[in-house]
Formats: C-alpha cells, sequence, structure tokens
C-alpha cells in the first residue's frame, strides 16, 4: 500500500525520523544468539512501510513542531513497530504464508516453530523498551497485544462463514489493525509530553484511521494484482476470511452466485469468479465508502489540534490513503 502522506505535507522531518527509528530497531532486534538474532531481523530487513512509527512521530511533532521529537518518541515508535513485526510472524504461521514483504516468510524459512519463537522475542523486545517509557505505555501496548488476539480470533471464529455481519467485520479489524494504529499515535502523544485532550484526539485519529487501512487493505485483496500488492491476491477469498466488499457483495445483487461459491476453500479458478463477481458488485464502492467515513472522522479528530507539521503530515495521511486503490 502506498506511503502515508506522499504529497508536501510530509512531515520535513520525517526521513531523519525514520533513520532514528530503525538504528533503534535493528539495536533492539540483536539477540544473544547469532541464529535469533538472524531470524529476529529478517522481516525488518526485508522493507515494511513504517507506517506506525511514522505516526507516532508525527503524533509526537505536534507538541515539537521545530527540529526532532524527544528520544521516548522514537522508542515508543519502535515498540510499536516490534508488536507489528511479532503479529506478522504469527500471522504467517496461523496462514502457512510463504512470502511476506516480498520475501520468503520465516516460518517457511526456518519452520513454525522458530517462526513462533521469534515472534515472541519480538513482543518481549517491545516489552522492554515499553516498560522503559513508564508505567501508562507499557499498560497500554501489553493491552493493545490483547485486542490484536481478540481481533484475530473474531476473525478466525467467522472464517468461511458467508453469514460473518458488517459488524463482527468491524469488530475485528478493530482490534486486529485500528488497535495498533490507535496506540501508535497515542504512545507518541504521550512521550512527547501533550496535553490529555491532545492525547485522546491523536488516539482517535489513530483508530479511525487504521480502520480505513484496512477496510482500504481488504479492497485491495480484491481489486489489485499480484504485482501491485507484492504477494498474491484474493488471498482472502482463499483463507476464507469474507471481508467488507465481499460482505456487501453477499447481500448485493449477485449475492446468490458468491453464496453458492464462498463458505468453502476455492481452486484458482473459483477464487477469480469470486474476485470477479466482488468486483462486478456495489461492494467495493460501499466498502470504500465506509473508508471515506473513518477517514473524514479521522481528519475531524485533528481539529482541537494546533496546526502545524505534525497535524499537516496526519491530515495528508487520511487525505491519500484512497490514492493507493487503483482507479
Ligand atoms: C502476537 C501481537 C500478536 C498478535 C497475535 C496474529 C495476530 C494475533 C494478529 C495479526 C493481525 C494482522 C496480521 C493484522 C493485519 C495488519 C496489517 C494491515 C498488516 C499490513 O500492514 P502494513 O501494510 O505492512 O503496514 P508493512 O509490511 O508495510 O509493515
Amino acid at each position: 500500500m502506498a506511503d502515508t502522506a506522499g504529497d508536501g505535507a510530509r512531515l520535513p522531518t520525517m526521513d531523519a525520523e525514520l533513520d532514528r527509528v530503525e538504528a533503534v530497531l535493528h539495536e533492539a532486534l540483536e539477540a544473544g544468539d547469532p541464529f535469533l538474532t538472524e531470524v529476529a531481523g529478517h522481516l525488518a530487513r526485508a522493507g515494511g512501510k513504517r507506517l506506525r512509527p511514522a505516526l507516532a512521530v508525527a503524533a509526537g511533532a505536534v507538541a515539537h513542531p521545530e527540529g526532532l521529537v524527544p528520544e521516548e518518541v522514537v522508542r515508543g515508535g519502535v515498540a510499536v513497530e516490534l508488536v507489528h513485526l511479532g503479529s506478522l510472524y504469527h500471522d504467517d504461521v496461523m496462514d502457512e504464508a510463504e512470502t511476506r514483504r516480498t520475501v520468503e516468510s520465516v516460518n517457511h524459512r526456518w519452520g513454525n516453530l522458530v517462526a513462533i519463537l521469534a515472534g515472541d522475542f519480538l513482543l518481549a523486545r517491545a516489552s522492554e523498551i515499553a516498560a522503559g517509557l513508564g508505567t501508562e505505555v507499557a499498560g497500554l501496548l501489553a493491552a493493545t497485544i490483547g485486542r490484536l488476539c481478540e481481533g484475530q480470533v473474531l476473525e478466525l471464529q467467522r472464517t468461511f462463514d458467508t453469514a460473518r455481519t458488517e459488524d463482527e467485520y468491524l469488530r475485528s479489524i478493530g482490534g486486529k489493525t485500528a488497535s495498533l494504529f490507535s496506540a501508535a499515535c497515542r504512545i507518541g502523544a504521550i512521550t512527547a509530553g501533550l496535553e490529555r485532550d491532545a492525547v485522546d484526539a491523536l488516539t482517535r485519529f489513530g483508530e479511525r484511521y487504521g480502520m480505513a487501512f484496512q477496510v482500504v487493505d481488504d479492497v485491495l485483496d480484491v481489486v489489485a494484482t499480484d504485482e501491485q500488492l507484492g504477494k498474491p491476491a484474493g488471498n482472502d477469498l482463499v483463507e476464507g476470511v469474507y471481508t467488507l466488499p465481499v460482505l456487501y457483495a453477499l447481500r448485493d445483487g449477485v449475492g446468490r452466485e458468491l453464496g453458492d461459491l464462498l463458505g468453502r476453500p476455492l481452486q484458482p479458478a473459483e477464487m477469480h469468479q469470486a474476485r470477479d463477481l466482488v468486483r462486478a458488485s456495489g461492494g467495493v464502492d460501499r466498502a470504500l465508502e465506509v473508508a471515506r467515513a473513518h477517514l473524514d472522522d479521522a481528519v475531524a479528530a485533528l481539529a482541537p489540534l494546533p496546526d502545524g507539521p505534525g497535524t499537516a503530515h496526519l491530515t495528508s495521511a487520511a487525505r491519500s490513503l484512497l490514492d493507493a486503490v487503483p482507479a
């Protein structure tokens, strides 16, 4: 998916801030054992957009419109990225994924046991950093890991279920994705020393932006090509994860035909047929409307905050998110 804040409103210091993030991240990925260091650093080396640390930094920049944000903000952003990485290690085990970030996934290369342990190691490093940032940040990160698990379990409970409701979908993505975006903004705001009202406003921005991010991610699985995604498109349908555009399509003119295909594992040709049906329905546009409404809410949450490079960056990130969807 596209980088955040791709236009002129990008935080001018963001490149320098992300260099600081990389330095702290790679230090955190060092283990006592060279094999664990290699495995723990595998996905971080492979790339990733570092969206969550960028959100933490932009939130922190609201309190520090000039110069760089305090070191605590950078460390907070790294803690959140480590949780994200740990969740990807575990998610790839659950999905039996072969690739991630265009490289071979950890589970495929070293096996499930190593992937789970290395994922746990990343969560441990995240917790260690968060503990150094104070009780509130440590508690928030722990609660967020809990929300990630809850969101993922809700999703698992409804795989291959064409009766999955919109509300169940929204609760699941609130946990598995929006919670971490929200935590990134909140931790950036807390560690930057912002007042409570501003911390809460930035938290709401992150939550709403995160909801829209996951809806767009789910739309891309239906409308984008393998090349545009850097991973096989239609994977959610194959995994039996029926996302918002699919749920809307199931209740639309193509619903009967689509319902006959779904509810069980798909052959590749059936997956393409299902994708075509969803694209031919109004499901994609309706899902994008939901994403747009969350983004409007995200931008509205920033209204009480002072104008400056931090809020400009976040506003621009929200305004440009839908640009990632091919016309
Ligand atoms: C062990 C913390 C933990 C959680 C267990 C597996 C699980 C429960 C949760 C996984 C949730 C999950 C994979 C959500 C999807 C999040 C998402 C939108 C990933 C893609 O994010 P990007 O586009 O990826 O920011 P990059 O690679 O750029 O970082």
